[in-house]
């Protein structure tokens, strides 16, 4: 039978479980990658599991994320950690200022046709180099290093078939954003994303890795290209040809869907203010003013982008446009000193630009907060409300093109109004440099783990009682995201301290809520669609279950927040008619039995309040139940492991 890309990797790597879409699968795991705002939580969870050394080929640990350290000594801490952690267990350490995990990974390490979990929800970007690479939870992450396997339900493969090529000042980010337009943040749930057609060798590796990379927002279980003659091209050119391996879908390979995108027919868009998915041409807000231009991220920093904002700039002899600040986030060492090499970077200073460390910085609110109301233009995956750190900052998403156009005019503009497209090419041989990779110690038993102050003792999850009884403590709509539950700037240095960072959950939207979810005991949390979309930090159940949640109750849920939930020990429950969402009210007394969750996949809840009954589903797997009833994924696997 012929087999498309995806069916290849998984049943190569299939440990049990029967692959045909919607059933639970296992796989085998051959790579990790941590970073370090969910690092701390996964090592801590790693040696609750007494294993000696990782198991898998290769496993990595990132700082890129809290890179600044202000305010005090937890980030450093944690930093110190991670690396003597890293080397006493077999792990590579990449240091603060080596680059954004995705960016390095895909430079230094992924390889065609392997697996790898990552706990950042990004981690497909290696799938444009043929990798099939999956983002989860921490905890997850934890028991691949241990050797366990990753479960995942069977993916739905989408085809997209890629057809001609970008025109000038149109980019790889275009084409994410047109799928974003065309799928919406919840398109992607429970499928991968396969790119193929003649358009794919029209784009280079770190194009395909913008594309696989932003796959993230549309929820997909991960994104995929072939590896080909231009994947070999971009190994050789890291010296690494001999990790490249063909693997392409065979010629009458089956997809359940197939999208056609004609890459030579899009143009510069924009995503809206405050999803991926609020997309737009560039055309239609054409002339608005720009406070903020934010350049970076793992999705758009690598050589080629960079280079592309730095030339437009050189060539046109242009300069920043005195109301906007301009900022540049390079996504590795790499890249920075490549350009400080060639002379890009210093374009890039003559212009006017601010240049920060090769870390993810802005992206998840750690500086260049916008002004109030500001508008600011960012070349990065997510605007959601709140997320740079000014809630009313209108925030949109765009390529390095329309970033830059709109730098040197202070308004959004389009690119090509710019004239002719300083076209940048790959380089023959990127410059390789890995001496801010430290690998693990050869001697194990010499390193110490040294712990600060900031790592607080990791919160158990304790097994369901048959009946719970709690009220419906808040009240939410469609689209919540991890940084609606737990948010990330100022909050980042507390990712290891449980307690502190509860203070957090919800705070946006209810100031009081921990308080009054500590004081209740706990209780529900309801939902709209797509509960929990964005990133893959487990905080987002780990917090909610440390203030004593027992279930989430929405109308659909997002693929990893689901997972991290269940491993936390949290029921997440689907309304088995979406009507009955306004059956319930926030304060609503709510009782929930479990006596039949292994024998019937339907729920009662009763609504105390409202005397009325509301029949909840579950769809958990055989698996997910024990883990449930074993108080979490942590305690399942102790258990087995015994
Ligand atoms: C993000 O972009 O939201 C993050 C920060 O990278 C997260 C991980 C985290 O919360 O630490 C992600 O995408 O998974
Ligand atoms: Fe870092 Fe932003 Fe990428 Fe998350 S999305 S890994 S915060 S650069």
């Amino acid at each position: 039978m012929d087999k498309n890309i995806t069916q290849k990797i998984l049943e190569s790597h299939l440990v049990s479980g029967e692959m045909s879409p919607g059933k639970e699968i296992a796989i085998r795991v051959d790579q990790t990658l941590t970073q370090d705002a969910t690092g701390t939580m996964a090592y801590l969870q790693f040696e609750a599991m007494d294993v000696p050394k990782v198991k898998t080929k290769l496993s990595v640990s990132y700082v890129d994320h809290n890179t600044l350290q202000y305010g005090g000594f937890e980030n450093a801490d944690d930093h110190r950690f991670l690396q003597t952690l890293a080397a006493k267990y077999g792990i590579y350490f990449s240091r603060p200022g080596n680059g954004i995990c995705h960016q390095v990974h895909l430079e230094r390490f992924g390889v065609p046709g392997e697996t790898m979990l990552g706990s950042d929800s990004h981690t497909p970007t290696c799938g444009g180099l043929g990798m099939l690479a999956i983002g989860a939870g921490g905890l997850d992450v934890a028991v691949a290093m241990g050797g366990g396997p990753f479960n995942l339900t069977y993916p739905k493969v989408v085809l997209v078939n890629l057809k001609g090529k970008l025109k000038p000042w149109v980019s790889a980010k275009d084409v994410i954003l047109e799928l974003l337009r065309k799928l919406t943040v919840k398109g992607g749930v429970g499928k991968v994303i396969e790119y193929g057609g003649e358009g794919v060798k029209n784009l280079t590796v770190p194009e395909r890795a913008t594309i696989t990379n932003m796959g993230a927002e549309l929820g997909a279980t991960t994104s995929i290209f072939p590896s080909d003659e231009v994947t070999l091209e971009f190994l050789r050119a890291q010296k690494r040809e001999g990790d490249w391996k063909e693997l392409v879908a065979d010629a009458d390979a089956k997809y359940v869907e197939e999208i056609k995108i004609n890459l030579s027919k899009l143009e510069p868009m924009l995503a809206k203010p405050h999803s991926p998915d609020a997309i737009c041409k560039v055309s239609d807000v054409e002339g608005m003013r720009v406070d903020q231009i934010c350049v970076g991220s793992c999705t758009n920093s690598s050589y080629k982008d960079l280079m592309t904002v730095a030339e437009i700039f050189h060539k046109g002899g242009y300069k920043v446009h005195p109301d906007v600040n301009l900022t540049i986030s390079p996504g590795s060492k790499q890249v920075l000193e490549m350009i400080s090499l060639n002379k890009g970077l210093a374009h890039l200073i003559e212009a006017g630009a601010r240049i920060l460390e090769a870390t993810c910085g802005p992206c998840i609110g750690n500086g260049q907060s916008p002004p109030s109301k500001g508008v600011s233009l960012r070349t990065f995956n997510r605007n959601f409300e709140g997320r740079s750190g000014t809630k009313d900052a209108q925030v949109y998403l765009c390529s390095p093109e329309v970033a830059a156009a709109a730098s040197i005019y202070g308004v959004i503009t389009d690119p090509r109004k710019l004239g002719k497209f300083p076209k940048v090419k790959m380089p023959k041989e990127f410059l390789v440099d890995d001496s801010m990779i430290i690998p693990p110690a050869k001697d194990p038993s010499k390193v110490n783990i040294l712990r600060g102050p900031n790592i607080k003792e990791l919160p158990k999850a304790q097994t369901p009682e048959e009946s719970i009884k709690g009220k419906a403590l808040i009240k939410l709509g469609d689209n919540i995201t991890t940084d609606h539950i737990t948010p990330a700037g100022t909050w980042l240095k507390y990712r290891s301290n449980v307690p502190k960072y509860s203070e957090s959950v919800f705070s946006a939207i209810d100031a009081q809520f921990h308080e009054k979810a500590k004081a209740q005991g706990g209780g529900f949390v309801l939902g709209g669609e797509n509960y929990g979309q964005g990133s893959s930090r487990e905080h987002a159940a780990l917090c909610p279950m440390y203030l004593g949640i027992k279930a989430v109750i929405a109308k659909s849920f997002a693929r990893i927040h689901k997972d991290n939930l269940i491993n936390f020990g949290i029921l997440p429950l689907i309304f088995a008619n979406a009507a009955d969402y306004d059956g319930i009210e926030q304060g609503d007394e709510l009782e929930l039995r479990l006596d039949n969750l292994a024998t019937s996949g339907t729920l009662i809840l009763k609504n105390l309040s409202k005397s009325k009954d509301i029949s909840l589903k579950h769809g958990f797997t055989q698996r997910q139940i024990e883990i449930i009833m074993a108080g979490g994924l942590l305690n399942f696997t102790k258990r087995a492991a015994a």
